[in-house]
């Protein structure tokens, strides 16, 4: 008769009704002792399930979502032949059919052998879990942590791939076997730099704990993804920002106006709306800022999409606004509203981020009197704006109070020179002063 033995969570500590977040295993394959079966995760921490014995899958009774406790139904198991459970401590094997290979129940057969099941193995994900119950997977740095099960950790680790460089397809950027191998094949398929790599000392490693209590927040989705874009943007672009400001005292007096009618309407003319407008003026004018490199060649664009950075509770944001060349001032200010709305919320689609040709990063309404935006390549120049202030500015032998917006342009100094771009900012501060210049 064939001996199928249950295989159950085994004692998971304090936890209870948590996720199934990766099934390993299919009816079929051959698994030794302690290969890891599925991957359940708490709010605390990821855990393993590994085999308490090896032999080959017959029924897998879990899939991945559904919740598990202490003592769930895992997946039945055809133990090899050498391999009889209990053997080791038991010279009796198991008299029922169907025994159970459970680690903490007293009530079966097979509990001599439930014996030599090992715990689960855990790893701690944003909290401390019971040590007593834990084997610590040794290079997790909490504060830093992908989503990812131990066996995922391991695999990486074999292949050598940082695993915050990988993009987890799973619920909550999860990362699965398939991402790593995905990222390690276009790794490899990338065409080779020429360039000098930079030789940089590893990143600190401190035990904070140390020091005093820490709460572990793992990264949002976006935020990981905006890491590493800011983090390659800043190390392979020559920055440099050319500041200026703009008088859009008479710019402002007639937004005011407009929005008196707009309220109608119902859609606020911004001044970022104005902001892209000129923008898009003065990169007809200046077709290098509206362009990218690519090896020894320089794109550059016939259209014109603008970025936008939005704040959103989750990160930074980019939405593209299509043909701004094409649109009025108050289609901009709707479709921009329209856009940092879908953004804030989480709606934007892929189509709504992608083909940008130069950003704009608007801190105005939060305030500042200018900073160092970071280029997002493969654009060449970013645009960023402050706080409007009123400032005393010396006009025909007397200071007079105008309203001032502070411009921060960064540049790649590897496509734009210093005074092309000082030449750009000049006269976009004096379109931003008229608009009537635009129509030049
Ligand atoms: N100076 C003074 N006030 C300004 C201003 C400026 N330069 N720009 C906007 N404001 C005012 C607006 O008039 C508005 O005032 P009211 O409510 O009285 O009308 C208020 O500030 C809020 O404006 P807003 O931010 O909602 O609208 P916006 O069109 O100016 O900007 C958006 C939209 C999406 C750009 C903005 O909400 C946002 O997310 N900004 C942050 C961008 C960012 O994070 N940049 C950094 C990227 S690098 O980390």
């Amino acid at each position: 008769m064939e001996t199928v033995f249950e295989v159950k969570v085994p004692d998971i500590g304090e936890f209870k009704d948590v996720d199934v977040i990766e099934v390993m295993v299919k009816p079929g394959d051959t698994v030794g002792i302690d290969d890891p079966l599925i991957a359940i995760e708490s709010e605390k921490a990821t855990m393993e399930v590994p085999a308490p014995q090896s032999g080959i899958i017959k029924d897998i009774k879990v899939k991945l979502g559904d919740k598990v406790s202490e003592g769930s139904l895992i997946l039945t198991l055809e133990p090899a032949a050498t391999d009889t459970p209990g053997a080791a401590a038991s010279p009796a094997t198991p008299s029922t059919a169907a025994p159970q290979v459970d680690s903490n129940s007293s009530a079966t057969p097979a509990n001599t052998a439930a014996a030599t099941v090992p715990a689960a193995r855990l790893t701690p994900a944003s909290a401390p879990v019971n040590a007593s119950a834990a084997s610590i997977d040794s290079d997790a740095t909490p504060a830093h942590k992908p989503h990812a099960s131990p066996s995922v950790r391991k695999f990486a680790r074999e292949l050598g791939v940082d695993l915050s460089l990988v993009r987890g397809s799973g619920r909550n950027g999860r990362i699965f076997r398939i991402d790593i191998q995905q990222f390690v094949s276009a790794e490899l398929t990338k065409p080779k730099s020429s360039g000098a790599t930079l030789d940089l000392i590893p990143w600190p490693k401190v035990d904070f704990t140390r020091f005093g209590a820490i709460e572990t927040k793992p990264l949002s989705r976006i935020r990981k993804f905006s890491k590493a874009n800011l983090a390659r943007n800043w190390v392979m672009i020559p920055h440099v920002t050319q500041f200026d400001e703009a008088d859009v005292t008479d710019l402002e007096e007639f937004r005011n106006h407009i929005n008196e009618d707009s309220v109608k309407s119902g859609v606020k003319v911004t001044m970022l709306a104005f902001v892209l407008k000129a923008l898009v003026g003065v990169l007809i004018e200046f077709p290098e800022f509206n362009s990218s490199l690519d090896g020894d060649n320089l794109i550059l664009k016939k259209y014109f999409h603008l970025g936008f950075a939005a704040d959103t509770p989750n990160g930074l944001v980019v939405p593209v606004l299509r043909d701004v060349d094409k649109k009025g001032v108050r289609q901009l200010a709707r479709e921009t509203a329209e856009l940092a709305a879908s953004a804030r919320d989480g709606k934007l689609k892929p189509t709504d981020i992608q083909g940008g040709c130069f950003t704009v990063s608007s801190l105005g309404g939060i305030g500042g009197t200018a900073f160092t935006p970071i280029i997002n390549a493969p654009e060449v120049a970013v645009l960023g704006v402050s706080r409007l202030a009123y400032k005393p500015v010396y006009r025909d032998g007397a200071f007079v109070p105008r309203l001032m917006m502070p411009l921060s342009l960064s540049y790649d100094h590897r496509v734009i020179d210093g005074a092309m771009a000082a030449r750009f900012i000049i006269r976009l501060a004096t379109v931003l002063n008229d608009l009537r210049h635009s129509l030049l």
